[in-house]
């Protein structure tokens, strides 16, 4: 049976290396079929990681919902219309089921084949060398599409009388036969979680699928378990942590790439050490790593960091003016500039110098007032830098957060959600 790795849903760097480390200790300690899977957008960082180390990154996977096509019964045989009856009875025969699907000759479903229905036929000595397609089939099984999430239609087909529904693809294609037994089984898949354990937190669907391991350093909030589980927990600065001390627990070392995973992982999530969250741990398994990797960590910020944060790879004015749009509105002439900023720890150590840089483009360019969104894409928020006249400002809906910033939690578009509360302010 499949398993998956997968971290929070909005997915972070520790998140998803933590899944692709531990998918990889699992499979080396002898779990055949394990996945490591992304739960969202692959942050830069992670994907510049991915890349340096040619690694094929995690697969991103919106939900774990079961579906209908994990259900298919493939040992259940489609029979096609152009098929002689004779041999398609024949084939029902064989199969044991009380009626299979017919295919017709497009690919779509054509109806069941059912001895049923077919009474008649032999009642008036029908002609069992015609195409299946010709016999009277039935026709009013519930047919099922691919996509179907099962939790959606588990009811409805629990009541119907029927015991075989055929299932189609998105373009009508008949892909085989559920049976209703099926529905009362366990789902095809179970789930390891790593750096979280609440079920809000995790994967759409999760809460359908068995877990069968955490490792996590966050708070606990998991739900009973049915039976045993692995739980690895520590209060440590990363999951990579965790990850790493488990591949030394077995014996095992990771290879050169993995290494560099592992060690993206930890210095993300502890900000290169500088997180109040780190531990002597996180240190201890970075140092372990880099031997193995062959590269430092100094480096590999290095290269994250270069790729996502205008703040680290430019000063502030070049940051602010990287992606800046000028508005004339109500009289005004003000400027509204974006950077993303996966760690907004980052912007908070850089607030004074955005500031001072946001005051000089508004005096150069005569502006009535500068606003600068930092945006996080990973967590989904924004907070938003001003400067300018004090009267806009406060008409803005924004609460004022500990580093003197507008939080502005869910705003993401400049265009579609922060101009138009601008416009509002400016009355
Ligand atoms: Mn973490």
């Amino acid at each position: 049976m499949k398993t998956y790795v997968c971290g929070h849903r909005n997915p972070d760097t520790d998140s998803v290396m933590s899944a692709y480390a531990l998918a990889d200790l699992r499979r080396r300690t002898g779990l055949a079929d394990v996945e490591a899977i992304c739960a969202g957008r692959l942050p830069d960082k992670a994907k510049w990681v991915f890349e340096h180390f040619k690694l094929t990154p995690p697969r991103v996977k919106r939900d774990v919902y079961v579906r209908v096509r994990h259900l298919v019964d493939h040992a259940v045989p489609m029979v096609d219309a152009d098929a002689p009856l004779v041999d398609s009875l024949r084939r029902l025969e064989e199969s044991g089921q009380s009626s299979l699907p017919v295919r017709a000759k497009d690919g779509t479903f054509r109806g069941m084949l059912s001895p049923a229905k077919l009474i008649n036929f032999f009642l008036t000595k029908g002609d069992v060398t015609i195409p299946t397609g010709r016999a009277p089939l039935h026709n009013c099984a519930q047919v099922l599409n691919e996509s179907d999430p099962v939790h959606d239609i588990r009811t409805a087909v629990i009541r119907n009388t029927h015991n075989h529904f055929p299932v189609v693809d998105e373009s009508g294609k008949l892909l085989g036969t559920v049976l209703k037994s099926a529905f009362a089984q366990e789902p095809p898949f179970r789930i390891i979680l790593v750096d979280h354990n609440e079920t809000d937190q995790g994967i759409p669907g999760l809460d359908e699928v068995p877990v069968v391991e955490v490792v996590d350093h966050h708070r606990i909030s998991f739900a009973a378990t049915k039976e045993p589980i692995r739980y690895t927990a520590d209060v440590v600065g990363s999951t990579c942590t965790l990850v790493a001390r488990m591949y030394r627990a077995v014996g095992e070392r990771p290879t050169r790439e993995v290494a560099g995973v592992l060690i993206a992982g930890i210095i993300s999530d502890t900000l290169m050490f500088q997180s109040p969250t780190t531990t002597d741990a996180d240190r201890a398994m970075c140092s372990w790593l880099e031997k193995l990797c062959g590269e430092s960590a100094e480096d590999l910020m290095a290269g994250m960091s270069s790729l996502v944060s205008p703040l680290q790879s430019m000063g502030a004015e070049q940051a602010i003016l990287s992606d800046a749009k000028t508005y004339h509105e109500a009289g005004q002439k003000f400027m509204i500039a974006q950077i993303e900023e996966t760690h907004l720890a980052f912007f908070h150590q850089h607030i004074a110098d955005l500031n001072e840089a946001m005051g000089k483009i508004r005096q150069a360019n005569g502006l009535d007032f500068v606003a600068l969104m930092v945006t996080d894409p990973v967590r989904g928020n924004s907070e938003l830098l001003y400067c300018g006249r004090d009267s806009v400002r406060r008409a803005l809906s924004y609460r004022r957060g500990e580093h003197g910033t507008l939080l502005m939690p869910g705003v993401l578009s400049r265009k579609k959600q922060l101009l138009p509360e601008i416009l509002a302010a400016l009355g």
